[in-house]
């Protein structure tokens, strides 16, 4: 894999996943507790064997420098690196990165060079663990120019995503992103007996949906983005050119989720909490790596805690009660405190409360139901955040947004004691 260099598409300007985005680009976002979205990739490439790897980003913030400088060291005698490609204006062009395409053409000097043979491009917000070693092996077989990794999907899962037609050999034929109409989907259909051979059952997932993850010749590559302007790969490169290039399909059947809205990033996330969980953070021959920050064991007074995720570093009081809920780094979490379907992002630091600012925790008697805590909030005592009336969007206040249904408590945020929603 020592010449194949990967590029992580980090994210547009992150809208979907507002608040959550305000003050950190998107690859920084923290999830289950104690990882940020950056290190799934990032995990994915380790641990296939890539070790050279960029992160292109529109918006570049301090957590993220931190968390890969902090992280992704490779020792002297490797030539790996993981660096941040963020959006810059230079003497040549001013805008930001208008697209996918056009993000990997600000950078192709980075990439158009002879010790790389193939480009592996992946998306920063999905959750999913590949080997990518076969999706190379597929690559090869095929003699293709581009590989695109796809998972059979049901029709109505597909019209948020592109869609690929194929012939028997895998090569693709027909591309169409995001088809909405059921006509233009009965053209997509995959043939069940394709499937079959591959010892997969498609029953109800017909369509053969593009993951974001695509290998290409890096020949191919330089050749698409330097004479076209397409601005991006699914709505564009893909569709105008499986017909002139070798286009073919590697295929995946494991989870493999978008998280690039809050609503997905929620449901992914409580989903590690349940007790077979669709994902398993715990696979011995395939991390998930990240900042390895020598936090003291959680300490759990009389608490009642169950189907939940506790990281490193947290004290949760007597009395409390947690319920299918994520509970990240450095958590302070007072007595009697409920806490249900939510993620507590936790904090960057420890600090003590002074006569005029209140402590860096959940404070006791506080109720907290389908939400989302972000990092460094002061909850006061008898806090309740509950969306009784089920609101699925408000805009955001001083105080929370919300977006999907969930309440979203944005980083730093402070609630006195007795806030109520
Ligand atoms: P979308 O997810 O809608 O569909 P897009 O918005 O292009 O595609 O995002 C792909 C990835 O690139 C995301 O990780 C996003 O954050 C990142 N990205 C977007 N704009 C960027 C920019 N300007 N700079 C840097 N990064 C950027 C795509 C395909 C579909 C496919 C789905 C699978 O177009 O065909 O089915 O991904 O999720
Ligand atoms: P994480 O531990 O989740 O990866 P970050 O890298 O974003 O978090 O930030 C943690 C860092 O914040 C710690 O290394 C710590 O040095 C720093 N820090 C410590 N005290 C403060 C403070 N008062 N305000 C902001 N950051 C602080």
């Amino acid at each position: 894999m020592n010449n194949v260099l990967a590029v992580v598409l980090g994210g547009g300007r992150g809208t979907r996943l507002y608040p959550l985005t305000k003050y950190r680009s998107k690859p920084a976002v923290p999830i289950a507790g104690k990882y940020r979205l950056i290190d799934i990739p990032l995990s994915n490439c380790i641990n296939s064997g890539i070790s050279r790897i960029y992160v292109l980003t529109q918006f570049n913030s301090v957590s993220l420098h931190r968390h890969i400088r902090a992280t992704y060291n490779f020792d002297v005698f490797h030539r790996g690196f993981v660096e941040i490609l963020a959006a810059q204006q230079t003497l040549t062009r001013t805008d930001w990165y208008q697209g996918t395409a056009d993000a990997v053409r600000q950078n192709l000097s980075y990439i158009d060079r002879d010790d790389i043979d193939y480009v592996l491009i992946l998306s920063g917000d999905q959750l999913y663990r590949m080997d990518f070693r076969k999706l190379l092996e597929t690559h090869q077989r095929s003699e293709a120019d581009v590989t695109i990794a796809a998972l059979p999907v049901t029709a109505e899962a597909a019209s948020s995503l592109g869609i690929m037609r194929i012939d028997e050999t895998g090569r693709v034929l027909g591309f169409l992103e995001k088809p909405k109409t059921e006509e233009e989907l009965s053209f997509m259909r995959t043939d069940p007996e394709w499937f079959a051979q591959f010892g997969l059952k498609a029953h109800g997932r017909p369509f053969l949906a593009n993951m974001g993850i695509y290998l290409f010749n890096r020949k191919t590559l330089v050749d698409v983005l330097e004479k076209t302007d397409y601005r991006d790969f699914g709505k564009e490169v893909f569709p105008a050119s499986v017909r002139a290039r070798r286009v073919f399909v590697h295929l995946f059947d494991g989870y493999w989720e978008d998280i690039g809205t809050i609503g997905a990033f929620f449901e992914a996330n409580l989903a590690l909490t349940r007790p077979s969980p669709p994902f398993a953070l715990d696979q011995p021959n395939a991390p998930i790596y990240t900042r390895a920050r020598f936090l003291p064991p959680s300490r759990i007074e009389r608490a009642n805690i169950r189907d939940s995720l506790v990281a490193d570093g947290c004290v949760i009081g007597e009395g409390a009660v947690i319920e299918n809920s994520i509970i990240g780094l450095r958590s302070i979490i007072g007595p009697n405190c409920v806490i249900r379907n939510s993620i507590i992002m936790g904090n960057d630091f420890y600090e003590a409360p002074t006569a005029d600012r209140q402590a860096l925790m959940i404070d006791e008697n506080s109720y907290i139901e389908n939400a989302i805590v972000d990092k460094n909030c002061r909850i006061g005592k008898n806090v309740r955040i509950v969306n009784a009336e089920g609101v699925k969007d408000a805009p955001e206040t001083e105080y929370c947004m919300i977006r999907d249904g969930v309440t979203v408590i944005p980083k730093g945020t402070v609630l006195p004691d007795n806030w109520a929603l």
